[in-house]
């Protein structure tokens, strides 16, 4: 099985790091397609940056159903484009924030996230709310931390600074366990988990996971309804390249 792991920002270190996470739990006979857009903002950290970068994923999308991957997985915690995305594909499409949602409502009543800045915070919570998963959410928390900082920092803090979040969770708000919201954290969840005592999701692995299974159980985007293609018209300038 194929899997293009789509990171909408640019950062192509971020990239790398998207896909040894990827790699590192996919089964030996998937092959994992790591990749980013050719356009679009450097990291995703509002509903700016967003907006533009889902674009990139819709190309990228158009991209590996050219190329016959078999699922794609949207690797930003805003899971920028998914419903656009998912009407491209025949494939499974999975955010990784709603593979995180789910996987963490399978094994605790309540989890919290861990996130990046804090006025990220209402786009985890928009999301949670259009999941459903609201009712399973402590809290969304932040470290503060821009997302092309999270590298810099070097892992010892960066984990010490999401594990400081992730204990008043558990202490204050009896969280289950902890949902890492970021893409840049998805070498994080062993280290963050061994300190804070919870089980730790990475939505990356997650993502990965179900979209294995989704294959296995012989799963894709339902093309009935509002996932149907897209319909064909002409788009206009820049954009020509979508038109049908
Ligand atoms: C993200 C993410 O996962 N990648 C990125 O560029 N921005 N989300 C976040 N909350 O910081």
């Amino acid at each position: 099985m194929k899997i293009q792991v789509i990171n909408p920002n640019t950062s192509r270190s971020m990239t790398a790091s998207i896909g040894r996470a990827a790699m590192a739990v996919a089964r030996p006979e998937t092959e994992i397609i790591a990749c980013c857009p050719q356009d679009g903002p450097a990291s995703i950290e509002g509903h700016f940056d967003e907006a533009i970068a889902a674009v990139g994923v819709l190309e990228e999308v158009r991209k590996g159903v050219a190329a016959g991957v078999d699922a794609h997985v949207i690797a930003c915690f805003g899971d920028p484009g998914l419903l656009a995305a998912r009407e491209l594909a025949r494939g499974p499409v999975i955010g990784i924030a709603e593979a995180a949602f789910h996987v963490a409502s399978l094994i605790c009543t309540r989890f919290a996230v861990v996130t990046t800045l804090t006025r990220t915070r209402i786009i985890a919570e928009h999301l949670l709310r259009n999941y459903g998963m609201t009712e399973h959410c402590t809290s969304v928390r932040c470290v503060d931390i821009a997302v092309l900082e999270l590298e810099a920092l070097g892992e010892d803090l960066l984990v010490e600074r999401i594990a400081e979040q992730a204990l008043l969770a558990r202490d204050q708000e009896g969280a289950g366990a902890i949902v890492l919201g970021c893409g840049g954290m998805a070498d994080l969840p062993a280290r963050v988990s061994e300190r804070v005592g919870l089980p730790v999701i990475d939505g990356v692995a997650a993502a990965v996971k179900l979209a294995e299974v989704l294959g296995e159980l012989g799963l894709g985007t339902s093309k009935h309804g509002d996932l149907a293609y897209p319909l064909a018209k002409g788009f206009a300038g820049r954009f020509g390249h979508f038109g049908m």
